[in-house]
């Protein structure tokens, strides 16, 4: 199967403080994974930096230019909420993070490669649309999503967000908009606090709460259950994934017991539904994950995954 990583240098220069856990080691962590003789296989890229209308489709003009208009000096850290910083590095970090997505929405739909891997930093999946939060940014996801509508002429496509915190960014750009499905698992209660099954938008959002302390049993019941069958039902034309492995159960950040083998067989169900809607394709973006060994094997369980015929 041929599957496109993409990934740039400059996502290390983002970093919003000591002790952070969003921090470069993570991507250095996911990299060195992948450099396993197993993968030899991947297509390697470097993505460019979205541009001012592919952000656009998602954020209001004045929020990009807010959020670009934020250049700390070299050294200085400039804070958006209680959890996200910026630094000098961090727009750049951004840019390419969101730019990566939409290059692997031109790659895979160009019929170049069935799946894409974006190996980046900052995750996107709290970024509001006129609200950067929990680490985000931009909400690189629906950047995706409306990249494939916009440039590529899809009708129907699912954005699948297994990150153990809820994507309440993603589910707000996408609130209004029937022509994208959002489907969520994450811990309740945890931060943002969003995410009850009883959040519905347009009928395009399904999310399946899961106490603290949920297994990988009801990790994929979860999956197989709801989500799984609401994303069928869809019939998306395209699959992005929102890939944050923190719901492992060495997370520090949450506390879900869901292991490596349980993304590994989430990625395999994902396969088998773009095989039979999507013509097979994938865009994967990273998202979180925080213990830095459950991080990279997680990652390496769901590339393998995507590897796999
Ligand atoms: C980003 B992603 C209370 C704790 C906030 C923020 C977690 C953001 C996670 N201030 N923690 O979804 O992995
Ligand atoms: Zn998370």
């Amino acid at each position: 199967m041929s599957l496109l990583l993409l990934t740039h240098r400059d996502g290390l220069l983002h970093e919003m403080g000591e002790g952070h856990p969003e921090c470069p080691d993570r991507l250095r962590a996911v990299l060195a994974a992948l450099e396993a003789e197993e993968f030899v296989g991947l297509i390697r890229d470097e993505p460019g930096e979205a541009t001012y209308e592919q952000l656009e489709r998602v954020h209001p003009p004045d929020y990009v230019a807010a959020i670009l208009g934020v250049r700390p000096a070299p050294g200085e850290y400039i804070a958006l909420d209680a959890d996200t910083v910026m630094c000098a590095g961090s727009a750049r970090a951004a840019l390419l993070a969101a730019g990566a997505a939409v290059r692997a929405v031109d790659e895979v739909l160009g019929g170049h490669v069935q799946r894409a891997f974006c190996a980046t930093r900052p995750p996107g999946h709290h970024a509001e649309r006129r609200r950067p939060m929990g680490f985000c940014l931009f909400a690189n996801a629906v950047i995706a999503a409306r990249h494939a509508q916009a440039a590529h002429g899809l009708s129907r496509v699912a954005i699948c967000d297994f990150d153990v915190h809820h994507g309440n960014g993603s589910q707000d750009c996408v609130w209004e908009d029937p022509s994208i499905l959002f489907a969520s698992s994450h811990q309740m209660p945890l931060y943002p606090g969003t995410g009850a099954a009883e959040e519905r938008g347009a009928g395009n959002i399904f999310n399946a709460p899961l106490p603290p302390g949920a297994d990988g049993a009801a990790f994929r019941a979860a999956w197989a259950e709801t989500l799984l069958p609401a994303i069928e039902a869809f019939r998306p034309e395209l699959l992005v994934i929102s890939a944050g492995f923190d719901a492992h159960a060495r997370d520090p950040l949450a506390q879900l017991r869901v292991t490596e083998a349980d993304f590994a067989w989430l990625t395999t169900e994902f396969c088998a539904l773009a095989g039979r809607h999507c013509g097979g394709r994938i865009v994967s973006l990273l998202e979180g994950g925080y213990d830095l060994p459950a991080l990279a094997a997680s990652a390496a369980a769901h590339v393998r995954g995507l590897l796999r015929d």
